[in-house]
């Protein structure tokens, strides 16, 4: 059988577990997770190679985290939303997953109704199905079916990888014949500084209130690889002095418990020791500013 390959969006609401799902089917920790809304600001691909088996081909599928989709009020939120867009540009599948415990509401709607203005197959993922009592699962399927016609619709738990070999099986189904898009070891497209700033407001996001989360952006200023050590430099932008003094702690005891989080997490992706600095600045409205909203893709920094 011909190798298939193709580009696979997740789409959905914030919290639906679009992150969760691309680290449960890549096998690594690709995008970071957290339970707060709009964690993922960027657009991130991971890579899972298929082996063949019998009656599946072999292939190579890139799987394309994407932010929440949500009502767009900043610079940051618009480009946010343009990352989702161009996700939905001329892909081979689209993944939308909800969170089947939730009741569909306006905002499933108007997730809905993007991904079926791109056109296209789009598959349905009922996630987090670990927390709903089996019985529940049917009716909430019948409901889910008559909204579009998906090409298949799939419960699944994200984190328990309930239905996840299943989904792989059927996305392999639906993609064309196709070359390796990726050498076979790397497993997605990030820059490893972007990922040691992701990591970084993963910490951050974890170990603050409900306030900071969009206010905090993270910007490596050093990055010195060595032999046994690298020494990493990282500023954590926040947007008023309140916020940076939240950041920092009494006697500066959160932002050591954010480096130390971030600095065990960083030595095991790097397989070195770490030497971590962490800078707290203020930076007055800087979600409104298109040329640091700009500046924080990576993308962006390479080009
Ligand atoms: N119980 C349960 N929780 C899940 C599952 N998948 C994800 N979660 C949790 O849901 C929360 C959000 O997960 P993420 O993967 O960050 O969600 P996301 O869709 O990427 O969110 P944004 O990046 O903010 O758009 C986290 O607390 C996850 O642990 C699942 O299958 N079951
Ligand atoms: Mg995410």
């Amino acid at each position: 059988m011909a190798f298939r390959s193709g580009f696979v969006s997740i789409i959905g609401r914030p919290n639906a577990g679009k992150s969760t799902l691309l680290n449960a089917l890549v096998g690594e920790k690709v995008a970071i997770v957290t339970a707060k809304p709009q964690t993922t600001r960027t657009r991130i691909q991971g890579m899972v190679n298929v082996k063949a088996q019998r009656g599946r081909p072999a292939g190579q599928i890139v799987f394309i985290d994407t932010p929440g989709v949500h009502r767009p009020d900043s610079r940051l939120n618009r480009k946010m939303m343009q990352e989702i867009h161009a996700a939905l540009e001329s892909r081979d599948l689209i993944l939308l997953i909800v969170d089947a415990a939730e009741r569909f509401g306006p905002a499933d709607q108007h997730v809905l109704d993007l991904v079926k203005k791109s056109g296209g197959p789009v598959f349905l993922l009922l996630n987090k199905i670990d927390k709903l009592q089996k019985d529940k699962l049917l009716p909430i399927i019948e409901r889910y079916s008559k909204l579009h016609e998906f090409q298949q619709v799939l419960p699944i738990s994200a984190r328990s990888g309930e239905g996840l070999d299943l989904l792989l099986n059927k996305v392999m189904q639906a993609l064309p014949e196709g070359p390796r898009y990726f050498p076979p070891e790397q497993y997605t497209d990030q820059p490893e500084r972007f990922i040691a700033a992701e990591i970084v407001r993963e910490k951050v996001l974890l170990k603050t209130g409900k306030e900071l989360p969009y206010a905090t952006a993270v910007v490596i200023e050093k990055f010195e690889e060595g032999e046994k050590l690298d020494r990493i430099a990282v500023a954590i932008f926040c947007e008023r002095e309140g916020q940076k003094a939240i950041l920092i702690g009494k006697g500066g005891q959160k932002l050591k418990e954010i480096g130390t989080l971030a600095r065990v997490e960083l030595e095991a992706l790097l397989g070195k020791k770490v030497f971590l600095e962490l800078f707290v600045k203020v930076k007055q409205g800087w979600r409104e500013s298109p040329a640091f909203v700009d500046e924080l893709d990576w993308r962006n920094q390479i080009s």
